[in-house]
């Protein structure tokens, strides 16, 4: 029997199910599973006891990084996690996949997520990050599933952008300043719209920035702990950055892919901020990252002739380089995350202090294995 004859009386059998069994098959398919957030998100599921689907592009070099401890080869007994190739600007193999997955959850983590990029990729950003979204509701609408499934997009604080209120919070106007945050804030409404014209089980995460030693390497978190690691090992003289007075409000990734699985167990479907409620400077990162390999900065300049030195040897090892500057910034960002502790029980574990430590340590004993990781 061909694949598709098999997907379409799969299909046929499930839509006779009761909802209730249906559900607790606990089938969920996430996109932008080999990213920061997919992969904690997967073992998470896993934990729960989820069988569980990632969408993986086509790349010549291996994007899977940071799920390579998790996969199993699909022959060994007992493997629940199994990857598709696809991509959110193919509607074919989306819909294909989700005929083929039947999935109870589906999260979309998928995007072109670096915004500095999207001011040099802005169409390519917004196919993926808007009509990429759509793209995916509508698959589970083709397949009949809106009833059935339960659907989390991966919506962001980027929507606040210009600072019309703080903290924000659920009821906070938007006003992105970005192709990334515009393309976003298309998500987050094609997303209500969805729920509202089909009843269906949707809901927007308004998550705040989340990092971790798995944090891609040119986002600014990571980009410091790796320099300041690299360092520390003799292997780097100077790191190299833009604007370092933006304030962001960080926590770690684990903490909040939790958040992303309460939202789809409610009795309704709603929309959530999370977020810590504290906001640091990009340069109280920096000192913190130094200070855990006992290093004390030094600030002297002004603007792009700022540095950062070295308060014992005198070396610079902070610049400023312009080309990180982006056309417009967000300077200001800062969570109110009560609804989501009244609601769902959820606050975030890990501290600022912890979260610095851990992603530097990890770089620094990366770095002492000559790891490449991720
Ligand atoms: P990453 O950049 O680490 O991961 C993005 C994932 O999307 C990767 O798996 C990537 O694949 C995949 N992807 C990119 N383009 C496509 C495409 N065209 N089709 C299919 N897959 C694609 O992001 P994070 O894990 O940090 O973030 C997850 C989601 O949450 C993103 O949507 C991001 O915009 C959003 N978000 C993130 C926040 C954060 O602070 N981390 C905060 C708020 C929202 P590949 O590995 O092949 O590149
Ligand atoms: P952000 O994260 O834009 O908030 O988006 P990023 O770490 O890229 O920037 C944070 C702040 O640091 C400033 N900055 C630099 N940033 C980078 N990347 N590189 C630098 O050299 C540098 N110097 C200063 C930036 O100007 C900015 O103000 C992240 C992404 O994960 C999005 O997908 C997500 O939606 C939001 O967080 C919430």
């Amino acid at each position: 029997m061909s694949e598709s004859v098999f997907a379409s009386l799969k299909l046929a059998q499930n839509n006779t199910m009761s909802l209730e069994d249906f559900r607790a098959r606990k089938v969920a398919l996430i996109t932008g599973v080999t990213g920061q957030d997919g992969s904690y998100l997967t073992e998470f599921l896993l934990d729960k006891g989820y069988e569980v689907h990632g969408i993986i592009r086509r790349s010549s070099s291996f994007n899977t990084g940071r799920i390579e401890h998790i996969y199993k080869d699909r022959h060994d007994q007992g493997v629940k996690f199994f990857l598709h190739y696809g991509d959110l600007t193919d509607s074919t193999c989306l819909v294909h996949i989700i005929s083929q997955v039947q999935p109870t959850e589906v999260y979309n983590l998928a995007a072109q997520s670096h915004v500095k990029v999207s001011f040099d990729m802005s169409e390519y950003t917004g196919d993926v990050d808007a009509l990429g979204t759509l793209r995916l509701l509508d698959a589970i609408r083709t397949c009949g599933l809106t009833d059935r499934v339960r659907f989390y997009q991966a919506s962001t604080s980027e929507l606040y952008g210009k600072v019309v209120e703080t903290p924000q919070k659920e009821t906070t106007p938007f006003y992105p300043r970005s192709p990334y945050g515009v393309a976003k804030l298309y998500g987050y409404w094609i997303v209500v719209n969805y729920r509202e014209s089909y009843n269906m089980y949707a809901c927007n995460g308004i998550l705040f920035n989340h990092e971790s030693p798995r944090r891609g390497r040119t986002f600014v978190t990571r980009k410091i702990s790796r320099a300041v690691a690299d360092i520390h090992l003799g292997r780097q003289e100077c790191l190299y950055l833009g604007n370092i007075d933006a304030k962001r409000d960080w926590g770690h990734a684990r903490d909040y892919v939790e958040g992303m699985w309460l939202m789809l167990q409610q009795d309704q479907p709603d929309d959530f901020v999370l977020a810590t409620g504290e906001t640091h400077t990009v340069r109280s990162y920096i000192e913190k990252a130094f200070a855990v390999t006992g290093r004390k900065l030094v600030w002297e300049g002004e603007g792009v002739n700022e540095i950062g030195k070295d308060a014992e040897t005198g070396k610079v090892r902070v610049r400023i380089d312009p080309k990180y500057f982006r056309p417009a910034e967000v300077e200001l960002l800062l969570g109110d995350p009560t609804k989501a502790k009244e609601k769902l029980g959820w606050t975030r574990k890990v501290t600022y202090d912890e979260l610095v430590t851990e992603m530097v340590v990890a770089d620094v004993q990366g770095g002492l294995n000559n790891d490449t990781n991720n």
